[in-house]
């Protein structure tokens, strides 16, 4: 052997080992560091979701969009400065909501063991703690996530899909996050909770392709107008919000997919899942299924989701404030 020579390779190979489990999430991370973390979180959640029960929907949304920017690193959280344009800013964020409930549970979690949880794990916690609440599906949330320090609009808009996207979009922006055709699927169930404002989606009611006074051929008709006539009145209704699963929307279940096939998902982006054989194969599939399966298999996608790419050890900090990067 050469100058490294077999000691030289296991100390190597300790060193290697040490570094990639630095890099690993763990269950139950502040198992030490600060214990009643986690129930902290998940009392505050129980106290309030009673009267806020539409809550699960926009977390959930806010645990996707800060994973699939530089992975869940809490960037979606931060403030642009005078200098930097931040995701909040970008056209996907505009709509989202929870941050004053992120903000309020950070606070307790500083009192309690100050500059020790992170905000991306914040993020994820609450996101599965509030969807259990509603009585949705569970998944493991390993933690000991850093929070990044960078946060740029512009990488929202590149990695977030839009609601206009076909499904070769989707499938690439998926793909970017280490996410196939099943997790695609499958996350996309999510949107059976939750609501959009008209301007996510009015184009394909009255301005298909750029045309005027058009409608999207893939949405049913009938649909299209009761939403016309009812709810998103003009082109440029930025205001008026809707159930994306009309009559269940806080209710975890299997309706956005027979919507799917109803040609009544609300989005191109959910329309287009039923363009691919693939992905329409996986949605037969989940209806011909239990509810408890999809849960099953809900979870593991969300699971692959939110440990993709994550900063931990010595990378990114813990904030103070989850809108500002520490001084
Ligand atoms: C597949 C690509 C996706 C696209 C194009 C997309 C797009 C959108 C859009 C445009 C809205 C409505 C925003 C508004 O106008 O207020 C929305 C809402 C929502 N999305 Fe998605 N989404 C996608 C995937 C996901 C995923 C992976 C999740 C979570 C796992 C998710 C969870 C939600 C939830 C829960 C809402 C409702 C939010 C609320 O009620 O505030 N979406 N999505
Ligand atoms: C999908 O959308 C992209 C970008 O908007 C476009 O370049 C592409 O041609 C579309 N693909 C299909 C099959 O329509
Ligand atoms: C209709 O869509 C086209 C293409 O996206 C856009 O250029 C045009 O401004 C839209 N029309 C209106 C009235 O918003
Ligand atoms: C909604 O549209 C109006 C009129 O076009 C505009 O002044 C306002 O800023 C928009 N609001 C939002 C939240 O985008
Ligand atoms: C971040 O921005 C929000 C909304 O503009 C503001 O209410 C909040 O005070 C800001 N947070 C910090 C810590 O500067
Ligand atoms: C929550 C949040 O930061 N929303 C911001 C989204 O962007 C608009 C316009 O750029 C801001 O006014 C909101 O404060």
């Amino acid at each position: 052997m050469g100058g490294l020579g077999y000691f030289g390779i296991v100390i190597f190979g300790i060193f290697a080992y040490m570094a990639s489990t630095e890099a690993q999430l763990q269950m139950n991370f502040y198992a030490k560091s600060c214990p009643k973390a986690e129930k902290i979180i998940l009392d505050f959640i129980n106290k309030h979701i009673h009267n806020a029960p539409s809550l699960a929907a926009p977390l959930i949304r806010m645990n996707f969009h800060d994973c699939f920017v530089r992975g869940c690193d809490a960037s979606v959280l931060l403030n642009s400065t005078s200098s930097n344009q931040a995701e909040k800013v970008a056209p996907p964020n505009l709509t989202l909501r929870g941050f004053d409930f992120i903000d309020r549970i950070k606070s307790l979690l500083e009192a309690e063991c100050p500059g020790v949880v992170s905000c991306a794990d914040i993020i994820a916690l609450a996101a599965r703690d509030t969807v259990v609440a509603i009585g949705g599906p569970s998944w493991r949330v390993p933690t000991g996530r850093r929070d990044g320090t960078i946060s740029r609009s512009s990488e929202a808009l590149a990695n977030i899909p839009p609601p206009t996207s076909n499904f070769t979009n989707l499938q690439r922006l998926f793909a970017n996050q280490g996410l196939d055709l099943k997790d695609l699927v499958l996350l996309s169930g999510a949107h059976t909770i939750g609501v959009s404002h008209c301007s996510s989606f009015a184009s394909r009611l009255y301005n298909f392709t750029g045309v005027l006074g058009t409608q999207d051929p893939a949405l049913d008709s009938e649909y299209a107008a009761n939403l016309k006539a009812r709810k998103c009145r003009s082109l440029n209704d930025n205001v008026t919000i809707v159930e994306m699963d009309p009559g269940s929307f806080r209710t975890f279940d299997l309706s956005y997919y027979t919507l799917l096939l109803k040609r009544r998902g609300l989005f191109q982006s959910d329309a287009a899942l039923t363009t691919n054989s693939n992905t329409l194969s996986l949605i037969n599939q989940i209806l011909k299924g239990s509810l408890q399966n999809f849960y099953t298999e809900f979870a593991k996608s969300m699971e692959k989701m939110i440990q993709n790419n994550v900063k931990t050890g010595s990378s990114g900090e813990i904030r103070k404030h989850c809108a500002v990067v520490n001084s």
